[in-house]
């Protein structure tokens, strides 16, 4: 098979950047590890940045998103017993946040690559990039016993953190930076109405909880837990009495409780791999960075990495002009190590650090009274979280 671009990958990065390329005639071949109901099981992101949403409308796929998504324009953070609301929209000049689920726009991308005959191979074992600093790169993936190999003009690794892409550059070209927070969260989706129209992240001495939504009917909850902890631990009924707890009260009595439709516990890290291109392979999304999800950044940095690579492919294409496949992997980290400065701000303001010494919990605390009596640290606060400029 011959492609002009070969993305290693299904998830929202590699579909979404396929999509794009295929609307100005630019040929790519996606090859997924996983089935595509695989793919769409995994519950995940909840919140887009407005530069995400218009990326996903100039693919073609913002249809559903802007009928079935919402828009919110503030966010609240609890403190004990106190609720404060982040006024996104008033802080930032207008600016807003999207919530519309990963499963359901990895859905669109997936339905829109269906319609225009865009290829997406699933269940490719063993995938493997071959020859990416010379002008004739190659994958090579295997489907039952046969091998099969697809050449291309360029590779790009959007395999997520485990993928094989980042693996294939030489050790002594990579430098990778890592955090690994000591707790992770315990999600948990269920059929009933939110607590609270807008998201709140709570601070509370027994850890972190966080109230998201996925539509007026779907409520999405995550609770800070210890590493140890498995899904199987947590029964319903002990999930709601711990988000309860670490509730202000009065939100806590508004809490709708019922079975839970998927529960699954994430690890928090910090991660991002230099530089992001290696010969004519360019890595996007979560297989050159991971974000502790406190932020909300994860998809919106992947989102961020493809707007830069579609411009960069373009222009290669449509001008013979390289010089965005050069700057990719800088401009592409500029604002990466952005996203990964509020992250972990985010995460080691809420959280609750097991064994840290009393003078950091005083300082965790002084950290959100000072925001709460600052318009200059809501401002910060809220210009990261709608997204700073591509
Ligand atoms: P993905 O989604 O991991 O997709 C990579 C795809 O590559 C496939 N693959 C391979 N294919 C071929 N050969 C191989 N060897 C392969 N190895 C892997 C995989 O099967 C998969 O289909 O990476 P991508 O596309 O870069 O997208 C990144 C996002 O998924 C991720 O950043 C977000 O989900 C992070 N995240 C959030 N991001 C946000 O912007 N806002 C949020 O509100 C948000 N909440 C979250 C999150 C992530 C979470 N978890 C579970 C990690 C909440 C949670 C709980
Ligand atoms: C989610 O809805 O899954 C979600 C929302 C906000 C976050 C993380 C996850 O910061």
């Amino acid at each position: 098979m011959k492609t002009q671009v070969g993305i290693v990958g299904g998830g929202p990065s590699g579909l979404l950047l396929s999509q794009l390329l295929h609307r100005r005639g630019i040929d790519s071949v996606v090859l997924e590890k996983h089935t595509r109901a695989h793919v769409l099981a995994r519950i995940r992101a909840g919140v887009l940045e407005q530069g995400f949403a218009d990326l996903l409308r100039l693919a073609g796929c913002g249809d559903r998103m802007d009928h079935q998504g919402e828009v919110h324009e503030g966010v609240n953070i609890a403190h004990g017993e106190d609720l404060h609301r982040v006024d996104l929209h008033g802080l930032t000049g207008g600016r807003t946040v999207m919530v519309y689920g990963q499963t359901e726009l990895t859905r669109d991308l997936y339905e829109a690559r269906d319609a225009m005959g865009g290829v997406v191979i699933h269940e490719a074992e063993d995938v493997q990039p071959h020859d990416l600093t010379s002008d004739t790169p190659y994958l090579t993936y295997r489907q039952g016993d046969e091998v099969r190999r697809v050449a291309c003009d360029f590779v790009v690794g959007a395999d997520g953190f485990h993928g094989v892409s980042r693996k294939s550059i030489p050790a002594d070209v990579l430098t990778e930076y890592e955090k690994v927070y000591p707790f992770g969260w315990l999600g948990v989706l269920s059929r009933t109405e939110p607590v609270a129209p807008e998201l709140i992240y709570a601070r509370h001495q027994r850890g972190f909880a966080l109230c998201s939504l996925r539509s007026r009917v779907l409520s999405r909850y995550y609770i800070q837990v210890p590493l140890t902890d498995r899904p199987g631990d947590w029964s319903d009924e002990a999930f709601w009495a711990e988000l309860k707890r670490r509730l202000p009260g009065h939100v806590a009595a508004r809490l709708q409780t019922g079975p839970s439709i998927e529960k699954s516990i994430a690890p928090l890290r910090s991660f991002v791999a230099e530089p992001m291109r290696y010969g004519r392979l360019f890595l996007a999304g979560d297989a050159a960075h991971i974000v502790p999800p406190t932020g909300a950044k994860g998809l919106n940095s992947a989102g961020s990495d493809i707007q830069y690579l579609y411009h960069a492919l373009l222009d290669h294409y449509e001008r013979g002009d390289d010089s965005g496949l050069y700057s990719y992997s800088q401009k592409a980290l500029a604002r990466i190590w952005k996203a990964q400065r509020f992250s972990w701000w985010m995460t080691s303001m809420l959280h609750v650090f097991p064994d840290s010494p009393a003078y950091d919990r005083r300082l965790q605390e002084t950290e959100l009274n000072y925001l709460f009596s600052s318009e200059a640290g809501l401002r910060s606060l809220a210009e990261n979280y709608v997204g700073l400029p591509y």
